[in-house]
């Protein structure tokens, strides 16, 4: 048998209920990567106005390491608690390359046509990370591989899995979600589910 729930029910933010797994949650298939020709790109309104900058993998893993531990919050209400997410700190990604002083909005963007809209300081938070591990363990194919944003105070649609491109931007560019009637913004603790809250 196994033990009940016991966790600290004020630890759970407004409108969410505990799930013990995390399902995979993705709108259409898993896609198909492959790692020799992979890369992320971080461009758009950057801070030199130039050439976007292309990480290849093994660029990626020659960074700094860091490790989240992070409850997700799907805006579908389940909460999986206490997840240990590692890879390479969001904010390493941008001291790597910077935004133009005036961008404050960020279109992140995965295979398959699925993008997320962030604030610039979501993505410049403290505990963002671009993830390539869960509890240990590479990212299986369903949960993201070979690496998914983590921003684990906004809700989960706003961390693309399979991500690839990071574009910095001086106006909204809503993303897959919030073109269909999402919040902009997504704060979990805020509660800031749909566009019409905005
Ligand atoms: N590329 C992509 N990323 C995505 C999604 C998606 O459909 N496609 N779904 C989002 C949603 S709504 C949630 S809750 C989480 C689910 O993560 P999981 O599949 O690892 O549980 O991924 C997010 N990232
Ligand atoms: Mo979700």
């Amino acid at each position: 048998m196994s033990p009940p729930e016991l966790a600290d029910p004020r630890s759970l933010p407004p409108g969410q209920r505990l799930s013990s797994v995390l399902r995979p949650v993705n709108y259409g298939r898993v896609p198909h990567i492959d790692l020799t020709t992979w890369s992320l790109r971080i461009g758009g309104d950057t801070h030199d106005g130039g050439e976007a900058l292309s990480l290849s993998w093994a660029e990626l893993m020659s960074l700094p390491r860091a490790v989240v531990r992070a409850d997700h919050h799907c805006v579908s209400r389940y909460t999986t608690q206490d997840l240990e997410w590692s890879g390479v700190a969001a904010r390493t990604i941008i001291e790597l390359a910077p935004p133009a002083d005036d961008a404050q909005h960020v279109l992140v963007s995965a295979a398959r046509g699925y993008s997320s809209c962030i604030r610039f300081e979501d993505l410049a938070s403290p505990r963002a990370v671009f993830a390539t591990h869960l509890n240990g363990e590479p990212l299986t194919p369903e949960h993201g591989w070979p690496l998914r944003l983590v921003l684990p105070h906004l809700y989960g649609w706003k961390g693309p899995k399979w991500v690839g491109a990071v574009d910095y931007r001086r106006s909204v560019e809503r993303g897959f979600w919030e073109q269909r009637g999402y919040h902009v913004t997504g704060d979990v603790w805020r509660e800031e589910r749909y566009a019409y809250q905005e």
